[in-house]
């Protein structure tokens, strides 16, 4: 085997370089990231072992004619781009700039609200402010994705996120819905991959002592792999993963071990976070555990905020699905199936207590 090391931005991008140049034919050794002092930057390094043939093997190369036929594309489209610009008029200052700021107030990134209103210019929709606003929320409608709950095939699913975010709470009333509140009772398991937090494993123990479902424990990727055998006979398995900051890559490597070493069933990788984390800290945390394959993101305490702003902007801007919300503590009520009207209510309950006139 032969040790190859990869740079890039981010954990997952360097995991990409090295699929794009190895294909499936690695083992990860290592993952770390390196935060610069000087520009607050952060940048990844992984090593991945490659057999001696794989790594000399001359196939490599992405294929001339299709790179050239993609940039070919890319000309065009921004040739395109360009003859539409041409075309358009002056924009009407005032309204646009007005709707604009309040969105801007409300946490709305003025990227998205660049990119959204840019083929409006010159339409009779930027002169009314009502009709803008109503077109952003329309198209925040159309941006956003839901992940529909589907039970109809056996269910893994993983629940990943920073510490305290909620992952423990919400497998707990996933757990619960799933057990006893659906019109078809789910068997139902729970694992608990968390061993490194002290009362980690109590915390989960007790609601699964309370709720009468089976909790199991895997202590290496070895034993995770062992348990499915065992996990047969169960419809939907949940499991808890060790809560991580957006910078620990130990653990975060370690969960990759944990996924990989079950190649037998498709594990959904659930990003739990809050409603009321700030957008940089969004920005961050996606990108650690993007690293994961995130199949949909949960979003918790939704209770404690009004401000959906930041979360809102980051989901237009990166779309991931939404799958649930948590609206509170309490075990097992406080969760609903993600809805982008409820979503989009309670941001614009946010945008119409600042704004008098009312959109
Ligand atoms: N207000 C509110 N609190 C929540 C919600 N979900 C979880 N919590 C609380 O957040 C704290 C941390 O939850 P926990 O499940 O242990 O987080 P974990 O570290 O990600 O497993 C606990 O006090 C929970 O009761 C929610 O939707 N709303
Ligand atoms: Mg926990």
């Amino acid at each position: 085997m032969i040790h190859v090391t990869l740079k890039a931005s981010t954990p997952k991008k360097a995991y990409e370089l090295a699929t794009e140049k190895y294909g499936s034919d690695f083992t990860l050794v290592s993952a770390k990231q390196i935060k610069h002092d000087d520009d607050e930057k952060i940048s990844a390094e992984i090593t991945i072992a490659v057999s001696k043939e794989r790594f000399l093997d001359p196939n490599e190369e992405k294929d001339g004619d299709m790179l050239f036929e993609e940039l070919t594309q890319l000309r065009e489209h921004i040739a395109q781009m360009k003859a539409h610009l041409q075309v358009q008029d002056a924009p009407t200052p005032c309204v646009l700039e007005n709707v604009k700021s309040l969105f801007v107030a409300k946490g709305i990134s003025k990227e998205w609200l660049k990119q959204t209103l840019a083929p409006l210019a010159g339409s009779a929709i930027v002169e009314d402010e009502k009709l803008l606003a109503a077109y952003l929320l329309e198209e925040m409608d159309e941006t956003l994705m839901i992940k529909d709950e589907d039970l109809s095939r056996k269910k893994v699913m993983m629940f990943v996120g920073p510490t305290g975010v909620g992952k423990t709470t919400t497998i707990a009333k996933l757990a619960a819905r799933y057990a006893y509140m659906l019109e078809i009772p789910y068997k139902v398991a729970l694992v608990n991959l968390d061993s490194f937090k002290v009362g980690a494993f109590e915390q989960l123990a007790h609601f699964a002592d309370i709720m009468q479902i089976k909790l199991f424990t895997a202590n290496s990727p070895v034993q995770f792999k062992t348990l499915f055998e065992e996990l047969e006979a169960y419809d939907v398995i949940l499991i808890d993963t060790a809560g991580m900051s957006a910078y620990d890559t130990v653990k975060l490597v370690t969960t990759v071990e944990y996924l990989s070493a079950n190649r037998v069933q498709s594990i959904e990788v659930n990003l739990v976070l809050s409603a009321t984390v700030k957008y940089e800290d969004i920005k961050d945390i996606v990108e650690t555990f993007s690293f994961l394959d995130l199949d949909s993101v949960i979003l918790s305490k939704f209770d404690e905020t009004k401000h959906l702003g930041s979360v809102l902007s980051f989901l237009l801007l990166n779309p991931i699905p939404l799958s649930y919300f948590c609206i509170g503590q309490n075990v097992p009520d406080d969760i609903v199936p993600a809805d982008k009207e409820y979503f989009l209510q309670r941001f614009l309950g946010d945008l119409e207590d600042t704004d008098p006139a009312g959109y």
